[in-house]
């Protein structure tokens, strides 16, 4: 019997490679593709929920935005014990959110969480002490980007954060090879093949678009932002924290 968690999207030859979208098999693999495509992925999870612990303040709201199952929701609850607070998670992917939502009601009785299926670019940020995009920004149009981020720096309260997981890229093009080999072998290490890699490759291409270091850096000034600072890489994957 296949296991039907484990991510075999794309293990068979296809004639041809759709653009990645959210579905419901996305769905049902999802925490299996994530941990094993993404280097690092239980770290920024269990982090998130650490700095939510240090930075959540007391009558305000966190903002999952691109929440998928909810990994990042559910550290922050662990993070932020009884404080008295509105945390809402944030997915346009109807699949994403309806496994969110029966995760939600196995793992808690939590009625501090809502749950909302809305585009990031129309969610209304206001009293946030704490935005999370957790590898969320890198699949928003280019153009939307900064007016993404300068309504999350608007809606933060003085000493609130955003935490900012990307996939980037290096201007450098041996740079840039050297950690998509590394990455590659990270894949490999996790139990995908040459085939598995180039797929789903092609289906994230015009998808997933990162941006370099420089690039983030850069625009969390423009929006705003006094100082945005890394504390987490992992070959091509990286967090930031940025504040207000
Ligand atoms: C985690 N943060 O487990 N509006 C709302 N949601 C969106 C949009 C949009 N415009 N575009 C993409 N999404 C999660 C992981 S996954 C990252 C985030 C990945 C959603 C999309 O439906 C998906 O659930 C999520 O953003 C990206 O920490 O798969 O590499």
């Amino acid at each position: 019997m296949t296991d039907r968690r484990k991510d075999r999207i794309y293990a068979e030859n296809l004639d041809k490679v759709d653009d990645f979208v959210f579905d419901r098999r996305v769905a049902e693999v999802f925490p299996d593709m994530i941990k094993r495509s993404v280097p690092g992925y239980s770290t920024v999870i269990a982090m998130t929920g650490v700095l939510a612990g240090e930075y959540v303040q007391n009558n305000s709201r966190i903002y999952d935005l691109g929440c998928s199952l909810g990994a990042s929701s559910f550290a922050v609850l662990e993070g932020i014990k009884a404080r008295e607070c509105e945390l809402l998670a944030i997915d346009n992917s109807e699949e994403m959110l309806k496994q969110a939502q029966s995760n939600l009601a196995l793992q808690t009785t939590e009625t501090r969480v809502k749950l909302i299926c809305e585009d990031v670019i129309n969610t209304q940020i206001n009293n946030a002490s704490l935005v999370i995009l957790n590898f969320t920004l890198q699949f928003i149009d280019l153009e939307q980007r900064l007016e993404l981020l300068k309504k999350i720096h608007t809606g933060l309260r003085p000493g609130g954060i955003l935490i900012l997981s990307e996939k980037i890229a290096f201007a450098d093009p041996v740079a840039q090879a050297l950690q998509i080999e590394m990455h590659h072998a990270f894949k490999r290490a996790n139990g995908y093949n040459d085939l598995e890699i180039s797929q789903k490759r092609s289906a994230l291409e015009k998808v997933l678009i990162p941006e370099t270091l420089e690039q983030h850096y850069r625009r969390l000034k423009q929006a705003g932002f006094a100082r945005a600072d890394l504390w987490f890489q992992c070959f091509n994957f990286v967090s930031l924290v940025a504040r207000k």
